[in-house]
């Protein structure tokens, strides 16, 4: 099985696929942690992630791009099947996804979509800001997620809903409901 998460800023991903890792036993791949690694090591990576993400802004395709495609050139485990959360985030990640993927013989299961309104994304970010300190939970900031969210990866709805990958989730109410609902999803294509 491998399963792409997607959604707005704060709409779950990490929440959901850290209980989806559990029960099917998939590799997690989050270009988000990812990237908070880097910078709190400090490393070269870690200097230009910060120079986006604070800005919320999204880094190059490129960069993340040759990011993704070296951890799957040197992370056996990822053949196991993987669960990416946060990736992709726009049409061409989206692309070069197909083509990682084709070049090592794996298939995309699903895009489970999880769908929350904005004043919720914004409240779960604010609190999440109290605790976490990250530098890209606060108004501004997520404000300006937000229309990245809209502008850049959006579009990729589309790019799924047409090619049949795209089940929406609604990703209000609890956690274990929502994660209930994804398993229901995922159980029923995979026994197709
Ligand atoms: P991410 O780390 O992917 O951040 P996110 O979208 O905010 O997180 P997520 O949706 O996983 O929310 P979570 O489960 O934590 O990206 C951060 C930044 O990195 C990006 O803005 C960008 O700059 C950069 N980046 C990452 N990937 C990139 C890419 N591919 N290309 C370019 N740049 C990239 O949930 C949020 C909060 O809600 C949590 O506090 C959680 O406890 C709470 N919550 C979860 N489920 C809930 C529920 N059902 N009810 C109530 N609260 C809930």
């Amino acid at each position: 099985m491998n399963i792409v998460i997607f959604g707005a800023p704060g709409s779950g991903k990490g929440t959901q696929s850290e209980k989806l890792i559990q029960k099917y036993g998939l590799y997690h791949i989050s270009t988000g942690d990812i990237l908070r690694k880097e910078i709190q090591t400090g490393s070269e990576l870690g200097k230009i992630a910060d120079s986006y993400i604070s800005k919320g802004q999204l880094l190059p395709d490129s960069l993340i791009i040759e990011i993704l495609d070296k951890l799957f050139e040197t992370t056996p485990e990822t053949r196991q099947g993987v669960i990416l959360d946060g990736f992709p985030r726009t049409i061409p990640q989206a692309q070069a996804l197909e083509s990682l993927f084709l070049k090592r013989g794996m298939k995309l299961t699903a895009v489970i979509g999880l769908e929350v309104d904005e004043p919720e994304l914004i409240d779960r970010m604010i609190k999440r800001g109290q605790i976490s300190h990250r530098s890209d939970d606060n108004l501004e900031t997520i404000k300006k997620r937000l229309d990245v969210y809209h502008l850049q990866t959006t579009p990729l709805k589309e790019f799924y809903l047409k090619n049949g990958k795209y089940k929406a989730i609604q990703g209000t109410g609890s956690v274990d409901s929502i994660f209930e609902t994804i398993s229901k999803a995922l159980d029923s294509i995979h026994r197709d």
